[in-house]
Order: C-alpha cells, then sequence, then structure tokens
C-alpha cells in the first residue's frame, strides 16, 4: 500500500474545486491543470501548482492526453484524478497513464470497455444475470431482420446507437410501417455522431423513472453499494434535480437493486467507485440501462446520507487500501440542484458572462459545490453549470423546505441563471408529492418558466417612490449646508422654520 503525497486533477469547475478539497484535507498536494481561457478559475487559485496544457477548446486541452501526462511527471504527481466528463471515461487515457506509471484514480481500462458500447454491456449484464431493457444485444444483417424482431418484441420499440449514450441517437418507433425509415436514420445519425452506425432496439418503456445506484470496489475482492438516487427530473438528458432516498423505492427493492449492481460491478472487474443507471417502469420493475464508470456530479447526495466522502475512498481504493464501510442504511434525505448559467426563460440558452455579485446559501444541512466567484467571468466555451446546492434533512419535506431556504439565500447577479426555474421545481405539486417521473419537467415546462406575478414588482415600485418623496420632504429639512458663521445648520429653531405651511 501506497500513499500519495501529489495528485494531479485533471478537471476544471467545481468537481476540481471539490477534488482539492478533499486533497487537503488527505494532506496530499493538489495540481490543478487548466487551459488559457481558465488562467483566472477557482480551481486554479485553490490549488498547490497549475499547468497550462493548451488552448481554449477542450479537444486541445483538458482532452490533450499528452499536455496532461506531461504535466503530471513535470509536478511529480504519483496519482491523476479525472472528475467526471473529459477524459474520466477514457480506457486509452487510463491505458497512457500505466504506461507512464501514473496511477489512474478510477476503474481499470478493462471494465470501461466492457461498459462503454451499449450493445456489449448488455451482453455482459445478460451474462452476469442482471435484468436489462428486453431487446436485441448483436447488430441485425439487415432492416428486414431487425423488423422482424421488433415485432416480436412488440412495438413502441426504441432504436439506440450501439456506440451512444446519455439519449443522443435514440429513436421511438411506433409502428411497423414507420421503421424502416427509422431505421435507414439512427443508423445514419449514429454514424455522424459516433463514427459507427451499429444500431439495437429495445423494448419501449413508457415515462420511466431514473434511478441510479452508486457502487464501491476495493482491490480486495469487496463490493457494495452506496443506496440509490432519483434523477427522474431531467430535461433534455441533462439531470436538473437528483434526491436520495428515492421516493418510489422500498427498502425492499433498494435492496434487490443494490445487489444486482454489486453483480453488475463484479462481472466487470470494477474498482472505485461506479454507478449502474436503471429504468423503472410503472409496474416498478428495474432494467439495466447504462454503467457510468467514474464519479458522478450527483454524488454529494449520497455523501449526506451515508456521511461518506466518496472522493476520499477513490483515492483511498487506488492507493490500494480496503474499503472500511459497508451497505448502509440511508440516513435522512438528501436533495441536489444544479444551478446553471443558463436562461430558461430563452430555451435554456446559455449565459456566459462577469458574475457581479454573488451570495451563496450557507446554514444548517446546506452545501454549495461552487466552482465561480464575484467578479469571475463564465467561460462560453465549456459546461454553464455553475454550482450545485445540496441540503441534507431528517425527511424529504424537511429537506424541500431546507432548499427553498437555501434557493432564496442564493444571488447571483451580473448573468442569467436557473435559480428561479429551481425554485419553481421545489414549488411544484408533483415534485413535492414526489411521483415525478422522466417526463416531469419536460412536461411542467410552461409552469416551471412562468413569469413571476407582476403585482409584487407593481407594489414595490410604488413603495419606493412613496419612500424616495417621503425621504426629500425630510433632508429638505435636515439636509442644509452649515452657516459660514460656523453655527449648526440642525438647530432645532431653524428646522422649525423650515417646516412646510399646512
Ligand atoms: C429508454 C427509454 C424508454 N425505453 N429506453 C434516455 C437516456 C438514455 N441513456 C436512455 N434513455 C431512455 N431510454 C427504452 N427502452 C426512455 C429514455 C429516456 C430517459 C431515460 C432516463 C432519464 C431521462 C429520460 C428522458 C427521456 C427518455
Amino acid at each position: 500500500m501506497r500513499s500519495f503525497r501529489k495528485v494531479l486533477i485533471a478537471n476544471r469547475g467545481e468537481i476540481a474545486v471539490r477534488i482539492i478539497r478533499t486533497c487537503r484535507e488527505l494532506g496530499i498536494s493538489p495540481v490543478a491543470i487548466y487551459s488559457e481561457a481558465d488562467r483566472a478559475a477557482l480551481h486554479v487559485r485553490m490549488a498547490d501548482e497549475a499547468y497550462c496544457v493548451g488552448p481554449p477548446p477542450s479537444r486541445e486541452s483538458y482532452l490533450s492526453q499528452q499536455a496532461i501526462l506531461n504535466a503530471a511527471r513535470e509536478s511529480g504527481s504519483e496519482a491523476i484524478h479525472p472528475g467526471y466528463g473529459f477524459l474520466s471515461e477514457n480506457g486509452a487515457f487510463v491505458r497512457a497513464c500505466e504506461a507512464a506509471g501514473v496511477v489512474f484514480i478510477g476503474p481499470p481500462a478493462a471494465a470501461m470497455d466492457a461498459m462503454g458500447e451499449k450493445t456489449r454491456a448488455r451482453t455482459n449484464m445478460e451474462r452476469a444475470g442482471v435484468p436489462v431493457v428486453p431487446g436485441s444485444t448483436a447488430p441485425f444483417p439487415s432492416a428486414e431482420a431487425a423488423l422482424a424482431y421488433a415485432q416480436s418484441v412488440g412495438f413502441p420499440v426504441m432504436l439506440k446507437a450501439a456506440a451512444g449514450g446519455g439519449g443522443k441517437g435514440m429513436r421511438r418507433v411506433d409502428a411497423p410501417q414507420d421503421f424502416a425509415s427509422a431505421w435507414r436514420a439512427a443508423q445514419s445519425e449514429a454514424l455522424n455522431a459516433f463514427g459507427n452506425d451499429a444500431v439495437y432496439l429495445e423494448k419501449y418503456l413508457d415515462q420511466p423513472h431514473h434511478v441510479e445506484i452508486q457502487v464501491f470496489a476495493d482491490a480486495h475482492g469487496n463490493a457494495v453499494h452506496l443506496n440509490e438516487r432519483e434523477c427522474s427530473a431531467q430535461r433534455r438528458h441533462q439531470k436538473v434535480i437528483e434526491e436520495t432516498p428515492s421516493p418510489i423505492l422500498t427498502a425492499e427493492m433498494r435492496s434487490r437493486m443494490g445487489e444486482v449492481a454489486v453483480r453488475a460491478a463484479r462481472a466487470v472487474g470494477y474498482l472505485g467507485a461506479g454507478t449502474v443507471e436503471f429504468l423503472v417502469d410503472r409496474s416498478r420493475h428495474f432494467y439495466f440501462l447504462e454503467m457510468n464508470t467514474r464519479l458522478q456530479v450527483e454524488h454529494p447526495v449520497t455523501e449526506w446520507v451515508t456521511g461518506l466522502d466518496l472522493v476520499a475512498w477513490q483515492i483511498r481504493v487506488a492507493q490500494g487500501e480496503k474499503l472500511g464501510f459497508d451497505t448502509r442504511p440511508p440516513n435522512g434525505h438528501s436533495i441536489e440542484a444544479r444551478v446553471y448559467a443558463e436562461d430558461p426563460g430563452q430555451n435554456f440558452l446559455p449565459s456566459p458572462g462577469r458574475i457581479a455579485y454573488l451570495r451563496a446559501p450557507s446554514g444548517p444541512g446546506v452545501r454549495d459545490d461552487s466552482g465561480v466567484y464575484a467578479g469571475y467571468t463564465v467561460p462560453t466555451l465549456y459546461d454553464p453549470m455553475i454550482s450545485k446546492l445540496s441540503v441534507w434533512a431528517p425527511s424529504r419535506d424537511e429537506a424541500i423546505a431546507r432548499m427553498r431556504r437555501a434557493l432564496g439565500e442564493y444571488v447571483v447577479k451580473g448573468i442569467t441563471t436557473n435559480l428561479r426555474y429551481l425554485r419553481a421545481v421545489m414549488d411544484h405539486p408533483e415534485f413535492v408529492a414526489g411521483d415525478y417521473d422522466t417526463s416531469f419537467l419536460p412536461r411542467a415546462h410552461s409552469a416551471l418558466t412562468a413569469a413571476a406575478d407582476g403585482s409584487v414588482a407593481a407594489a414595490a415600485l410604488l413603495a419606493s417612490v412613496v419612500y424616495a418623496r417621503s425621504r426629500d420632504v425630510r433632508r429638505r429639512q435636515t439636509l442644509a449646508p452649515a452657516e459660514p458663521s460656523g453655527r449648526p445648520a440642525l438647530s432645532p429653531w431653524r428646522l422649525q422654520g423650515r417646516r412646510p405651511r399646512r
């Protein structure tokens, strides 16, 4: 077993800041990388050292494997934490780290490969006894063969790019007469997006829930789950709100899904933190969707209810330590809201720019994982997520109340954010009731983006005019300049003399 003295964080924004914090607590010196657009970024300011890895476009900086490995060598970092996105699920990068003698804090490349392609993952999971959505695994020789299969599965079906993920290259087909053209369109879309035209099909699940299980494995044969996260509040495959426990899960279902997730992780020789995603249908059947072989954006809600620092455990596992915890029932309830620099009123158009003023919420049970500061300019080039606000409370109702309170404290001036939209979600009866599926946010769109009640603003304006007028009247009496004689200007005799006549 070894102890890292220095860890390079191959990422930016809030997640780089998050990892830097745990490195400090573990006595590890954090090393940052940055692109030319990120010289003034918070993660650069917080790290012990920072290395420029290239020009603004990610492809030439945060995705530049050679530049990152050079920074690791130059700084003497023994390990690299990839965060999420960028190179975090890139098997080639894991192998390049290995070749360079740097520890990649994450699963082995083989585990990534086994889960990377969707059809491959489905085959591996079926073999391991993990339930997958009914459908195909191998590519079809022809569109006719695919149609015949679709008919045996039953319409509607979902066409998916084998190389896809996160909803790209997906297409629903309702009837046999639409199949051939949809199949060809899906193939060309897949080729365009992923350079691979392989398409497979699944039975279509109507308005499923997205529930994922956090898993953790060490190099000593231990693998456990850390409960679920309910992630059904999404729009265009972007999560907006996550919570744990899921309002729709029973303890019995949690333990069955957890066992299945651990089986999935074991089947591919997993190491470290991973997430197994499931679709849950109306009758609460659950099906493997994909495995994310990285730390997830929404990991703080799991940290809140388990009391564990997942980043610290990633580092410990990478150092060869044994898991120091077991599956445990969730303690209380946690909700996370993603704060984006975007305008919900303009179809969520990104709204980069300079943050003129910032006041982040705090107080009991509140955590703000931010990557920005007042005076910082949010760049156009990268993800517009500026922070993740998460809360903990003993119960779901109290967690919602706390999230409302925290969102109410949050002030960001200079750029447009989705804060008001997030407040509207916390007030929406469907969210409050806890029975929302993946169709919730798209369906509630107009209610969530409705303009604020104008009567409040009108009353405030009127009140400010009345106040300004009465203040002016008062000043007329009190703010006269001192007399050259040096006598005080505020003599009560003088004030009395200046009183307006009634
Ligand atoms: C599905 C589905 C219904 N039936 N597969 C979207 C993201 C991608 N990873 C999988 N997705 C879906 N796959 C079948 N067979 C519905 C979705 C889906 C969805 C899934 C999770 C979270 C949000 C979603 C929003 C729309 C559609």
